[in-house]
């Protein structure tokens, strides 16, 4: 049976409605618990680093609770950024087991991986969601100068960050940057991957030498599978070995995607840098172009009018992934997107693939699809890290409605669900870790915003 087979369960099967204080509340005990020296980890038993786009979406939330730690977050990202300007995917707590969390910073750590200033990290990046946190963070802090000096310290290292994954990951040559692993687009084992993945060869053997640390702490059914996750260490360890270089890739590496939503969001963060360089004196305008040309860009290689949206483009083979994964529909949080495009997303969006305007957010996957998976990660169930984005881009498009009715399914899932890691997009009970981070740090931000 699909799960579009299945009726939605009755409100109480994932437990009672908390009021809005208590929400807040309980928000603020998961950001206070997890958070960390100079950093707020994830999840204290999934994820006990710090990660960097989780790191954006948090400070997002501590703006409300504690602005000095949602800049002192950032910071402590950023001072592990390398000198090309990536911005690791996580930064290692060196007083964390490696044992604790695979792979960890002995797998990363490899001879050839030059070029970072210090400490323990990755070398693979995430979406840059971070000047769109930079400006939200400006915006509400009461103390204008002090977040000035903030912003001032944050805007070169923002602007090479941006510098660095369009200088250096344009592997297609069309203007839009590349992935290099699933990894990079945060949608870890989207079913936007799954073509392009089917080409890289699977060594089970990997799993032998590499012990999976997520399955000892996690439900094995809502994880990667192994023959995916024998693949991402290939893709991995190709990329560590070639010295996390970003020559050549079309020659050599076996991964290589243009990803909408990493796109959309590095556009986003040039229209959040034209803002913060207006904030601090500096030149908005080649911001600007840049967004534009993005969003240009996105609208002309990665729309596909037979399915009214965006998809993942597998540079290797050129093609367009078929999934219609939710990662499609998040070129929306562009102003600048072509009204015709904004009209076909809302109407996928409203469609029974994504429901919008239903009793719940928006699911990963394509709720129709015979493979839409309710259990699995990003294969199906609701984040509300993509959902937040979405109710903005709403917002931004003019949709009050629609925007206020997505606010609202949020707000249900959480306050009935719990601050989860992501929930159930039938039952909407919350699955995955529990006391997450950004979902308490969106909360927050939800909650302060007008109806
Ligand atoms: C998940 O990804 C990590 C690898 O980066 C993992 O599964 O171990 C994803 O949901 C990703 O988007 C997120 O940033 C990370 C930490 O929350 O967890």
């Amino acid at each position: 049976m699909s799960a579009t087979d299945t009726p939605l369960a009755p409100a109480h099967a994932a437990g009672a409605v908390i009021s809005e204080d208590d929400l807040r509340q309980q928000a603020v005990d998961v950001l206070d618990a997890n958070w960390q020296r100079d950093h707020t980890v994830p999840s204290r038993a999934l994820y006990p680093h710090q990660w960097s786009w989780d790191a954006a979406f948090i400070a997002v939330g501590l703006a409300h609770h504690r602005p000095e730690r949602a800049w002192r977050d950032l910071r402590s990202l950023f001072a592990a950024q390398w000198h090309d300007g990536r911005v690791p995917h996580i930064v290692f707590d060196p007083d964390v087991s490696e044992r604790d969390y695979f792979p960890g910073p002995a797998f990363w750590d490899a001879p050839g991986s030059s070029g970072r200033p210090g400490g323990l990290t990755t070398g693979i990046v995430q979406p840059p969601v971070h000047a769109v946190a930079a400006r939200e963070i400006y915006l509400r802090c009461p103390d204008r100068d002090a977040a000035r000096l903030e912003l001032e310290w944050l805007y070169p290292r923002l602007v090479k960050q941006q510098a660095y994954l369009v200088e250096r990951r344009d592997v297609g040559g069309d203007g839009l940057v590349s992935i290099v692993h699933p990894w990079e687009s945060g949608l870890d084992n989207s079913p936007a991957w799954d073509n392009a993945l089917a080409a890289v060869p699977v060594d089970l053997s990997l799993l032998r030498s590499h012990r999976r640390q997520d399955t000892q702490v996690s439900v094995h059914s809502h994880r990667p599978t192994d023959t995916d996750y024998a693949r991402y260490i290939a893709i991995a360890t190709a990329y560590r070995d070639g010295g996390y270089r970003d020559e050549e890739l079309r020659e050599r590496h076996p991964f290589l995607v243009e990803c909408p939503s990493f796109n959309a969001i590095l556009a986003a963060a040039e229209l959040a840098l034209a803002d913060i360089a207006e904030a601090i004196g500096a030149d908005p305008a080649p911001h600007r172009d840049r967004a534009e040309q993005v969003t240009k860009a996105l609208a002309e290689r990665l729309f596909d009018p037979s399915t009214g949206m965006f998809h993942a483009r597998d540079v290797r083979t050129g093609q367009l992934s078929p999934a219609r994964c939710v990662n499609g529909l998040v070129p929306l949080i562009l102003p600048g997107l072509p009204e015709a495009r904004v009209r076909s997303l809302l109407s996928v969006a409203g469609s029974p693939a994504f429901g919008l305007g239903g009793e719940l957010p928006l699911p990963s996957y394509d709720r129709t699809a015979p493979d839409f998976d309710r259990l699995r990660y990003w294969r199906g169930p609701v984040w509300i890290n993509v959902n937040w984005m979405l109710w903005r881009g709403l917002s931004a498009h003019g949709h009050a409605r629609e925007a206020a009715d997505l606010r609202t399914a949020m707000l249900t899932v959480i306050r009935r669900g719990g601050c989860h890691e992501y929930f159930d997009p039938v039952s909407g009970a919350g699955i995955g870790a529990g006391s997450f981070s950004w979902t308490a740090a969106l909360a927050l931000d939800l909650l302060a915003a007008p109806e």
